[in-house]
């Protein structure tokens, strides 16, 4: 029997899901995966969320009696369990904990223009000035964990804690067709080719087309 669960939204469109299910799975819980799809009947959000998690959404995590909400705090809790997820190094691990607390709370230009949508590979319409400002900050928090791990991942030679919270922006800059720098390119086709990564995709593109929602599949 696993020693836990982990609830999660549609792999197609569940940003914050992927976060705390990359972090589970690169921690090595043994835990279930339930995958609820979204809901959308007016009533505030998915029923069958509602009823399992705390704060209504996903991701969720109950592993050994541990009860687990908010994509960071998934993240923070699998750190706990796997040693290398934050850099050793204090100064490191404070920036690389500053620009994951930026992920959590911030772009959200970004994030409302070009929400994540695993089924496109189409550039929209050109990105407003605010979602401009998000893409050239990303690119500079790429560029500086770059330097400071070494590359290829954000943290380093595998992926961490700050992987888990950008990974879902990777996605976004691949789906829209963003052009970004070498960089930043390098990174987003070595997470992309990650085995956990192109799990997820595979199980993406998998998901009946009944559970596909116009509030994401609609953006020009
Ligand atoms: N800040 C939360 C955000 C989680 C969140 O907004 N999850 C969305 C899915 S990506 C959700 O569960 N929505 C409920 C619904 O659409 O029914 C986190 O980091 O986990």
């Amino acid at each position: 029997m696993a020693d836990g669960t982990v609830w999660i939204g549609n792999k197609r469109y569940s940003s914050w899901s992927l976060r705390g299910w990359l972090a589970v799975r690169l921690a090595g819980l043994d835990v279930d995966e339930v995958v609820i799809p979204f809901v959308r009947d007016g009533s505030g959000g998915t029923p069958g969320i509602r009823a399992v998690s705390p704060n209504g959404l996903v991701p969720y995590l109950r592993h050994q009696g541990a009860e687990v909400f908010e994509s960071l705090a998934i993240v923070e809790y699998c750190a706990e369990q796997a040693p290398g997820f934050w850099p050793q190094d204090r100064v490191a691990r404070a920036a690389a904990r500053s620009w994951a607390a930026e992920m959590h709370a911030g772009f959200a230009a970004l994030r409302k223009a070009m929400p994540m949508n695993l089924g496109r590979a189409r550039a929209g319409t050109p990105p407003a000035q605010e979602v401009l400002a998000d893409i050239t900050r990303i690119e500079a928090i790429f560029a500086q964990a770059l330097k400071a791990s070494g590359g290829p991942y954000l943290s380093g030679a595998a992926m961490g804690a700050l992987d888990c919270m950008y990974v879902p922006v990777v996605t976004r800059f691949l789906s829209y067709a963003v052009p970004v720098a070498a960089t930043t390119r390098a990174y987003c086709d070595a997470a992309r080719a990650h085995p956990l990564v192109a799990r997820w995709y595979e199980a993406a593109l998998a998901e009946p087309k009944e559970w596909q929602l116009a509030h994401y599949e609609d953006i020009p």
